[in-house]
């Protein structure tokens, strides 16, 4: 749930980037905070869950601007992959205003984004949210490595595989040349705010 405070006037969401493990979900932030090192207001932070490196979550501050004279934050966070780690991602995903899936484009993880799309719907689910009414942006991450002759799933089939039904928007993008990188949170944070406006 967003933070509001009417006395300082500001506003914080919290945006979730959701999806397989190695999908490229730290890389995302890590991406932004290189590339928006102005607007942060903070550090881009890894909390380690249970000692090993590969079990980190991250969290990154962001300042967006002004909304109907509020100062707008948006704080974003990754989930770990794995399944296992349920109680990280329930703790995480509590509260959450807006996720960023971040989908695998190599054609070995078709499985794995599908299944985590359902987890992320199960887990929404325990906090009484729907996916469906939950701002939501896909990301089809590693187009980079087409040049590289690595089998990728082409745009339709992963517009078909994850978004047929909750048709929302998508990009395409590669956290490595940094394409759509940009676009997918400014997309994530506008639906965030937008849906966030009536209560301000
Ligand atoms: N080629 C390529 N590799 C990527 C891309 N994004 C992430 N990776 C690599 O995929 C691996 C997992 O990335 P990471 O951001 O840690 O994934 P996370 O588990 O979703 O947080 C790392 O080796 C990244 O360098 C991308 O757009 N293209
Ligand atoms: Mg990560």
């Amino acid at each position: 749930m967003a933070i509001i405070n009417p006395e300082n006037r500001e506003a914080e969401v919290k945006l979730i980037y959701y999806g397989p493990g190695r999908a490229g979900k730290t890389s995302n932030l890590k991406y932004i905070y290189n590339k928006f090192a102005q607007r942060i207001k903070g550090k881009l932070t890894s909390i380690n869950t249970n000692g090993d490196s590969a079990l980190f979550y991250d969290s990154l501050p962001l300042e967006i601007g002004r909304v109907k004279g509020y100062k707008i934050r948006a704080q974003l966070y990754t989930i770990p992959g794995q399944v296992q780690y349920k109680a990280t991602k329930k703790l995480v995903l509590k509260g959450v205003d807006g996720v960023v899936f971040v989908a695998d484009s190599m054609a070995l993880r078709q499985q794995l984004n599908i299944d985590s799309l359902e987890d992320l719907k199960e887990n929404l689910a325990i906090f009484g949210k729907n996916i469906l009414q939950t701002p939501l942006v896909f990301q089809y991450n590693k187009r980079d490595l087409e040049e590289q002759g690595i089998p990728l799933l082409s745009y339709e089939t992963l517009e078909k595989d994850l978004n047929s039904q909750l048709v929302a928007p998508s990009f395409e993008a590669s956290t490595v040349t940094g394409f759509n990188v940009v676009e997918t949170v400014k997309k994530a944070i506008s639906l965030t705010v937008a849906s966030l406006q009536d209560r301000l």
